[in-house]
């Protein structure tokens, strides 16, 4: 395998300095030279489409994060990390996203009581964008949702019982 690569890039050294002055279409063609250009495409397709947003929640019922800045309309794809120890069922982690119209102090109220469907209230569905499942330490969970078309200042927060005074946040949509 060394000794493939070593001829290869002794091969591609010999062809640039070639092409310099010639293009030879027929020197591009080969796996080789297209490994080396995927994983450039895959970047800045990343880049321009989706915002890739990784947060942290923590045994002192902390985010990481006070605040994610995306653009309308944007796909993003969040990944919400426990890095606590401490279990699903005291201290809790998600991470749910509300409509702009929702009150965060109502739904956390409403969410208190709903043990029963991980805390996300279900009469009040309408009143999240995107939620990640409840975590416990030492877990994580990644969604992919569409950010908001419209622009503003929406309220990130965990809806464990309690955790909304500390654990809450602005995502930003510009
Ligand atoms: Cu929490």
């Amino acid at each position: 395998m060394k000794k493939l690569v070593l001829v290869f890039m002794a091969a591609l050294a010999v062809s640039c300095g070639e092409n310099k002055k010639e293009e030879k279409p027929g020197m591009k063609i080969g796996t080789q030279v297209e490994e080396k250009t995927t994983p450039v495409e895959a970047t800045t397709d990343s880049d321009s489409k989706e915002a890739v947003v990784t947060l942290e929640g923590n045994d002192q019922m902390k985010f990481n994060k006070s605040e994610i800045r995306v653009k309308a309309g944007q796909k993003v794809k969040l990944t919400l990390k426990h890095v606590g120890k401490m279990d699903k069922a005291v201290m809790g982690h998600n991470w749910a996203l509300l409509t702009k119209d929702a009150d965060m102090a109502a739904v956390g109220q409403a969410s208190a009581t709903a043990a029963d469907t991980d805390y996300i209230p279900a009469d009040m569905k309408d009143k999240f964008i995107a939620h990640t499942k409840m975590l416990g330490g030492g877990e994580s969970d990644t969604i992919e949702f569409e950010a908001p078309s419209e622009p503003g200042t929406y309220t990130f927060m965990c809806t464990f019982p309690g955790h909304y005074a500390l654990m809450q946040g602005k995502f930003i949509v510009e």
